[in-house]
């Protein structure tokens, strides 16, 4: 069995490309793992009140459950139109409020944790101390990075009073006009870490085999992520951590805050085959940044169109003898190489390359290969018998 733990959205502007290829990036990996016979158990968050979506439906004057609610909706479909397996749970913040508290409350009793002004921090320093995790394990960044990176990215390292700059909060206690729940903690809602620490702990045996999410999350998301868990159960969070690369546009990473997104959805709703978005999508190499522009999606039409032309003249042969029998695995060498290049730090790059290489032999396509593309990228070519 092997256990993973992927960051989900924060629910608003969702699913632009640089989401889709995040969530894509794992997929591959979840697909290769079912394709060796692993069991996989599979869970994603939903970050359904913080204070970027809280902003958002302040400036657009609406409920931000309403918002959360629409967004993870959207989210949900186009996932599920870009053919992603589902996690097997995925579980918003807003149903994990009392394990949270208890969580936190635990690290307060263990003076883990500290209050200030009724906000509850983490100490790092004793953490480090007291654990088997340090802070910097997981990101290896020095500490004037870690203070530009937590000021950038939600943490607060201005804030008088902490322990240390970089600690980060764990309880918000309730604000005038901000939602809030009733807990052990008193009435508040939780900091940003401590969700992904007590869910994956709820869900998976730790140390989880694999916890993703883009690099933006190597710090403070992941570091803390890493440091709540081993303060809570004594073992580390993950075997290890995989990362993608930020996609781009126009010149700067796609993001919310920006504005600069590109929607699934909008593509979807163009009439855009959802499979041409994940190959487009595929076609770049999720450890790296690349930039998202039309030409990757005019790119992947057409070798979609060039694939699909290949796979309807799936020799009558091959399918005559799928009438008698299972699928015959018939062309093992390009499915082997395709299992392989995926198997290499998930290139799915080069996958691509092999099958369009295949198809310019002018060999007939074989039910093994339309197969392999299905479950290792995701990609169910229409094929016919001829
Ligand atoms: N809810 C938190 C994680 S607990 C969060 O980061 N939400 S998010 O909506 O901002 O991002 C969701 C996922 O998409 C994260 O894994 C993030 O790293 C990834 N992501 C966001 N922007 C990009 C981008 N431009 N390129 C690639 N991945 C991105
Ligand atoms: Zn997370």
């Amino acid at each position: 069995m092997v256990g993973i733990y992927v960051c989900g959205i924060t629910p608003y502007d969702a699913t632009h490309i640089g989401h889709a290829a995040t969530y894509l990036a794992f997929d591959t990996l979840i697909r290769l793992w079912l394709d060796g016979g692993f069991q996989v158990r599979y869970v994603q968050n939903s970050t359904d009140v913080d204070d970027p979506l809280l902003e958002r439906a302040a400036r657009d004057h609406v409920d931000w459950h309403d918002l959360a609610r629409e967004q993870t909706n959207l989210f949900r479909c186009d996932m599920e139109s870009l053919g992603v397996i589902p996690p097997d749970h995925y579980i918003a913040v807003t149903e994990m409020m009392d394990p949270i508290a208890a969580a936190v409350d635990s690290l307060l009793e263990r003076d883990i944790a500290y209050r200030l002004d009724g906000d509850v921090y983490f100490d790092s320093a004793r953490a480090s101390a007291t654990s088997p995790w340090t802070l910097g394990d997981e990101s290896h960044l020095d500490v004037a990075t870690m203070l530009a990176l937590s000021a950038e990215r939600g943490g607060d390292p201005e804030r008088p009073g902490k322990r240390d700059p970089l600690d980060p909060l764990l309880w918000r206690t309730a604000r005038d006009g901000e939602p809030s729940w009733t807990t052990v903690l008193g009435a508040g809602r939780p900091g940003w870490h401590i969700e992904c620490s007590v869910i994956a702990q709820a869900f998976l045996d730790i140390p989880v085999t694999v916890k993703g999410g883009g690099r933006d999350l190597i710090f403070p998301h992941h570091e803390f992520s890493a440091g709540h868990t081993a303060a809570l159960s004594g073992k580390p969070l993950a075997e290890l951590y995989a990362h993608t690369g930020m996609v781009s546009y126009r010149g700067e990473k796609m993001s919310k805050s920006l504005g600069n997104i590109v929607l699934v959805s909008d593509f979807v709703a163009a009439g855009t085959d959802p499979r041409a978005i994940r190959l487009a999508i595929l076609a770049q190499h999720y450890r790296h940044d690349w930039e998202w522009t039309d030409q990757l999606l005019a790119a992947a039409v057409s070798r979609l169109a060039r694939w699909e032309n290949w796979a309807v003249r799936l020799s009558s042969t091959t399918m005559a003898s799928m009438t008698v029998s299972p699928p015959a695995v018939d062309s093992p060498s390009i499915v082997d190489a395709i299992r392989k290049a995926i198997a290499n730090d998930l290139s799915t790059p080069h996958a691509i390359a092999l099958i369009d290489a295949a198809i310019a032999t002018g060999e007939p396509a074989t039910v093994a290969t339309i197969d392999a593309i299905d479950a290792l990228l995701g990609i169910r070519l229409r094929y016919r018998r001829v």
